[in-house]
Formats: structure tokens, sequence, C-alpha cells
């Protein structure tokens, strides 16, 4: 295998090898943070290290869900608005339209995939089209359809432009057999869901095309998130229907066990930890996928920590034995030192806190107040 810095390489050469001319225009431009090293026969590996971020034009997938809307608005702030497009297969609230340019994008249309990487000039695909756990089982077809063969157009659309991929994985990508308390980044994973088998196919792959291509690819195993907006399809859902139902009713009915113990984070670290490990120099990532853990609690222990706010809470119980089935085969702690050794990893929320923000946030809009 030879290494080349870019100016010797000829376009030609690199034309065989799929990298596009804007691409190279763009590399010629990056040259001085950037090497290529080429595989000298006719195989078209590549390899690209990048030591900084600047100007990164980004498209987000499935960019209306929980993660998506939530890191549009921290990577707007930071790559500028224009520069971050945002896209799912849902029309977008007024006030998300405004804020930058959102388009139609459905992950099983290839060409359309494409026509938007050129069309905006796309270095960097963040993709959160997905069909979560719970939904998942429901309709394992769609799952499949979705995170499987979705995926494969996104990795093959950033393996064919040399586009940086941020996928995240879950702590669904464990099961049964995998050590639980803690969870280390490397161990045994046989899920037994849709879910959970589509995410390791997804790291898998990705870490694949990371060694045969050179694609940068990055992935992080989040836990449960927890944030103001109401989501759905997935296990972890509840550790956010807690809050609106406790403030709006004064009582919530979870489909989990009291003790059923998983990890859990903010929005906010997850935002500010995606966002920093998409810019990290590759460099220093030491592997591909990382465990990121935060806190890890129970519906008893969360339902105890609403009662400061509001001490009359009343929690239920009436078990759903899909969710429960999940849950039981997943992490309860999860072990995330390489990600914190490697590229800085941190929280800053804890259960307290966390519960804290989700009252101030939340609060005001069902005409209460409580911090
Ligand atoms: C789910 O519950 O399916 C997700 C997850 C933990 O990945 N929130």
């Amino acid at each position: 295998m030879g290494a080349f810095n870019l100016p010797n390489i000829g376009f030609k050469a690199l034309r065989q090898h799929h990298v596009t001319g804007n691409i190279l225009r763009k590399l010629q431009a990056q040259n001085s943070s950037r090497s290529f090293v080429l595989q000298t026969n006719n195989v078209n590996f590549r390899k690209f290290s990048s030591t900084s971020i600047t100007n990164s034009k980004i498209l987000i997938t499935g960019s209306l869900g929980q993660l998506g809307a939530a890191m549009a608005v921290d990577l707007r702030k930071k790559h500028g608005a224009n520069n971050v497009i945002m896209s799912d297969v849902v029309k977008a609230p007024a006030h998300m339209k405004e804020s930058g340019p959102f388009v139609y994008a459905d992950i099983l249309d290839y060409k359309n995939l494409q026509s938007l990487v050129v069309n905006y000039d796309i270095d960097t695909v963040v993709h959160f089209s997905a069909l979560l756990s719970a939904s998942g089982e429901h309709n394992v077809s769609e799952a499949l359809k979705i995170n499987v063969y979705g995926f494969h157009n996104v990795i093959e659309l950033c393996r064919r432009y040399g586009l940086k991929l941020f996928c995240p994985s879950t702590i669904g990508a464990f099961g049964a057999d995998s050590p639980r308390n803690p969870t280390p980044d490397v161990t045994i994973q046989r899920p037994r869901t849709i879910y959970g088998v589509s995410k390791v196919h997804m790291e898998l792959m990705g870490e694949y095309y990371h060694h045969r291509y050179g694609l940068d690819f990055r992935s992080a195993r989040y836990p449960g998130v927890v944030s103001a907006l109401i989501v759905g399809g997935g296990t972890t859902d509840y550790a956010v229907d807690i809050f609106h139902h406790a403030i709006q009713y004064g009582k919530y009915c979870v489909y989990l066990t009291k003790d059923t113990r998983l990890p859990m984070i903010y929005i906010d670290d997850l935002v500010k930890g995606t966002s920093d490990f998409i810019d990290v120099p590759s460099e220093k990532l030491k592997i591909r996928t990382y465990n990121v853990a935060a806190v890890s609690f129970t519906p008893e222990e969360i339902a105890a920590e609403i009662r400061k706010f509001i001490p009359e809470f009343q929690l239920t119980y009436d078990i759903d034995p899909v969710k429960q089935k999940i849950a039981d085969g997943w992490p309860q702690v999860l072990e995330d030192k390489n990600a914190r050794n490697d590229w800085g990893w941190n929280h800053k929320y804890d259960l307290p806190t966390l519960c804290h923000e989700m009252f101030r946030l939340l609060g005001p809009r069902y005409g209460k107040s409580y911090v």
C-alpha cells in the first residue's frame, strides 16, 4: 500500500477510485490537514484522516426525531444554519423550517440521497433515521427496511462520496448474554430484538467500511434519552412520559417493573457529547463504536426524585410483556471509560439535576412553576 500527499496523485487516478471532482477540489483546499492512503492495485481502498473540521456541510437524516431535532440546533450554532441540512419524510413544523434548510429525504431512495449530497456539497452525514426497539418488534419488516436497507444506502453513499458518517447505536445492541453491570464496549452482543440486531449490523458494517475503505465512521451507543420532547416507539420512553404525566395529572402508570434498572442520559449531555465526538480528530479514536454512559435508574428511583417536586405523585404499574422482556436483556450500567479517555466524553446531569431541568422546562408548558 502506498501513502501519498494529495498533490502527488493525479486527478485521473483519483477518479478511478470514485473520488468526484467536487471532493477533489475540496480536498486540495483542505490538504494541509489531510492525507490520503491508496492501494496501488485497482481496488478502491481509501483512507482519509482529518485533523480539523471547519465549515462542515452536514446532512441530518431523521432530523425531526428526539435526537435529530436537538442535534440540529447545536450543529447549526456550530457550523452555521445554512450548512446543516435537516431532512425527514414528514413535514417540519414552521419554526424548524425557518431555522435553516429542511428537505424531504427517504433513506430508502438512494438517488434522492445522492442528489442531496451533490446539490448541497455535503461532507458529513449524521444518520438518525431508525425504528426503535418497541416499534421494531411490532413491525419487523419495516424495521428491516429502515434500519438495515436504509443504512446500506447511507453507508454506500458515504463511501462513494468520501463523507464522514456518524450513526448512533444503543444499549439495545446488547442482549441477555452480555454482562449487564457494567457492560464494556467489546463484549458478547446477541440482541433478541430486530432493533438490536440491526444496530449490531450497523456497527459492524461501519467498522468494516472503516477498515476496508477508510470511511470515517463513528458510532456512540446511547442509553435511553430523557428530553422534554415526547417520544414514541422505544422501551425507555417512560422516562420522558413520567414527567409529562406527573405535572399534568400527578400520577403515571409505568409498563416496567419498579426495579428495572436502565442506563439513561439527559439530552443536553448527549448533544454536547455527540457534537464533540463528530469533531474529534480521527487519529484520537482507538475504536469506532463507543459506549457513552451518564446515569442509571429504576422507575421507583425516578418516582422518588419526582416526589421532591410533587410530593403526592403516584406511580402505578401495568407491565407490558414485550417491553419488559426487552429491558430485561439490556445493560443496567454501561462502562464508558474508552469514550472518556479517547475523546473526552463527560456527562453533567445526574438524576437530581436531570429532574430539575425537566421540571424547569415542562412546568411552564402546563402552566405550573416548580423551580
Ligand atoms: C429504545 O428504547 O428503543 C431507545 C434506545 C434505548 O435505543 N430509546
